[in-house]
């Protein structure tokens, strides 16, 4: 599939934004859809909508087929073991939520420590702190490399979980996230993987790496928004209890006493997006189709050439030069605030986010208010990256 056939399956593409092309670099906040995936909202609303698991009706019977083979599609994806380690949520901080308070239920026992890298997401960090942990963030480098070897020292007898990021939204360091699992397992503790940023862009093999927690969210992946992913380990599922009460997530109930529906139903409490975990289903298809290593070799492709060209400008510093690296270049000008660097460049038809990205605790270690971040995916080209440094050109004189 050549890149303009890709293209073609995004209407949003087209969009005119002030007089100007839409030049979209905003993928790490969310991905735009392919038309199947759209289309596959439209026909589940107009042609199968119905509520899952429950009627014996024809619609609830297909609705439900359908579902369930979405969750076979993602076992098959993340290369999990059973189709009963797939838990639908709303998303990773969804996903990772339901862990945080579900893992601290069962196995907090007051001075609780979980080790978390200095780069994680706010929907990393937060849930953890309202589960009563305290964190232990790993250090990482000016390069926003992390450090191995002050994560090893992180260890002591209250370290309950290790839970990091594969991939950072802000630097785009490549996590070596099995070293990091190997690490911790040696130590007898569990690791949770925040995937946010990296189901779209590697390959992941859940076995592979042996973690026992792996979130992701449908939307940075070319799905709808609304639905996402936790992969847990079975036998860590097992143990944990669940995260909400309501209907599906039960075996029987009395007032006296409930018990609990098997995996994954247990943690699926309640009326799931049946018509996004379609939608999702189709934007697993639409990846595969295309390919991940042409996913992965487009990207890389953008993400160098766009950061030659921007250490060509004057006054361009970049936050986040780990050798592994994928996707995301984040940079300030000068000492110009990011926020008006966007607006600028949004003047001129040019997506990119700006700001702490969730990520306050990297900015902290910067002493920067915030960073612009243009972030790549399949559909991008190198005449969009010539387009957006062309209109830094002319934003960055705008600025002195
Ligand atoms: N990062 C960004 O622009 P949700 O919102 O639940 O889909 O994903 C949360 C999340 C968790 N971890 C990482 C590493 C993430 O990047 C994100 C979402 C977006 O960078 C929105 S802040």
């Amino acid at each position: 599939m050549n890149i303009n056939d890709i293209r073609a399956q995004f209407p949003i593409l087209d969009t005119v934004v002030h007089g100007h092309r839409l030049v979209y670099l905003d993928n790490a906040a969310t991905t735009q859809k392919p038309q199947s995936v759209i289309d596959a909202l439209a026909d589940y609303y107009s042609h199968l909508n119905a509520n899952i698991h429950r009627g014996a009706h024809h619609l609830a019977a297909e609705a439900t087929e359908r579902y369930e083979a979405v969750r076979r599609q993602v076992q098959h994806f993340i290369g999990a073991a059973s189709s009963d380690e797939i838990v639908f949520t709303r998303g990773t901080t969804e996903s990772i939520n339901l862990v945080a308070s579900s893992f601290a239920r069962r196995f907090f026992k007051g001075n609780d420590e979980v080790i978390v890298s200095g780069m994680e997401h706010h929907s990393d960090i937060v849930p953890w702190q309202l589960a009563g942990a305290t964190l232990r963030p790993i250090p990482f480098s000016d390069y926003g490399v992390l450090d191995l070897e002050a994560y090893r020292g992180l260890f002591s007898e209250r370290t309950r979980l290790v839970a990091v990021n594969h991939v950072s939204n802000t630097l785009g360091t490549v996590n070596p996230v099995k070293e990091i699992i190997d690490i911790a397992h040696a130590h007898g503790v569990p690791v949770l993987i925040d995937g946010a940023q990296s189901v779209a862009h590697l390959k992941v093999d859940v076995q592979a790496l042996g973690c026992d927690f792996y979130c992701f969210s449908g939307h940075k992946m070319y799905g709808p928004m609304g639905v996402g992913v936790l992969y847990g380990r079975e036998a860590m599922l097992d143990e944990l209890p669940p995260y909400q009460g309501g209907g599906e997530m039960i075996e029987s109930v009395t007032f006296e006493r409930t018990t609990y529906n098997k995996l994954p139903f247990k943690f699926e409490a309640g009326t799931p997006s049946v018509g996004d975990v379609i939608g999702l289903g189709r934007a697993i298809d639409f990846m595969q189709q295309v390919g991940l290593e042409t996913i992965a070799a487009q990207e890389d492709d953008l993400l160098r050439y766009a950061t030659e060209q921007l250490l060509a400008l004057p006054d361009v510093h970049i936050y986040g030069c780990a050798p592994q690296k994928t996707s995301v270049l984040s940079f300030l000008v000068g000492g110009a605030h990011p926020y008006d660097v966007g607006t600028l460049l949004d003047q001129l038809g040019v997506a990119v986010r700006t700001g702490h990205h969730c990520t306050q605790p990297i900015m902290d270690r910067y002493g920067i208010p915030g960073t612009v971040r243009a972030s790549f995916a399949v559909y991008n080209t190198r005449e969009e990256v010539n387009l957006f440094v062309a209109a830094l050109n002319r934003v960055i004189p705008m600025l002195q």
